[in-house]
């Protein structure tokens, strides 16, 4: 009895982890909304990023505006690497990083130890 317990904890261990790893954590692309030739769009942090894919119009002035809800210190810091941006986002704030969105392309970002990801698409 007590080793089927332990299989089921096991099994259910094994399926969580590869949710949290590979499972697609339900977030489509967005597009940025442009007003008055600015565009922004809001990244809550929270075990990831969400939404993880941002689509912004090419050559409109963007920022990306992220709000950490995570209290992990994995995800305080975001990374573009295509940009050089390396910022630290402060918990339960608005943090708006500005975007290049001269060039057209697809950016990867990351926190700070490159476990999460996410992605800037300007076309
Ligand atoms: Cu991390």
């Amino acid at each position: 009895m007590l080793k089927l317990i332990i299989l089921i904890v096991a099994l259910l261990l094994i399926g969580f982890i590869a949710w949290w790893f590979f499972g697609n954590h339900a977030t489509a692309a967005v597009d940025a909304a442009v007003s008055d030739n600015t565009q922004d769009v809001g990244v809550e942090v929270s075990g990831g990023y969400s939404p993880s894919t941002v689509v912004l119009k090419k050559g409109v002035p963007a920022t990306l505006t992220f709000n950490r809800k995570d209290p992990s210190s994995c995800l305080e810091q975001v990374v573009f690497p295509d940009f050089g941006i390396n910022e630290f986002l402060p918990q339960n704030q608005a943090h708006a990083i500005p975007i290049d969105t001269s060039k057209s392309g697809e950016f990867d970002y990351a926190c700070g130890m490159n476990m999460f990801h996410g992605k800037v698409i300007i076309k």
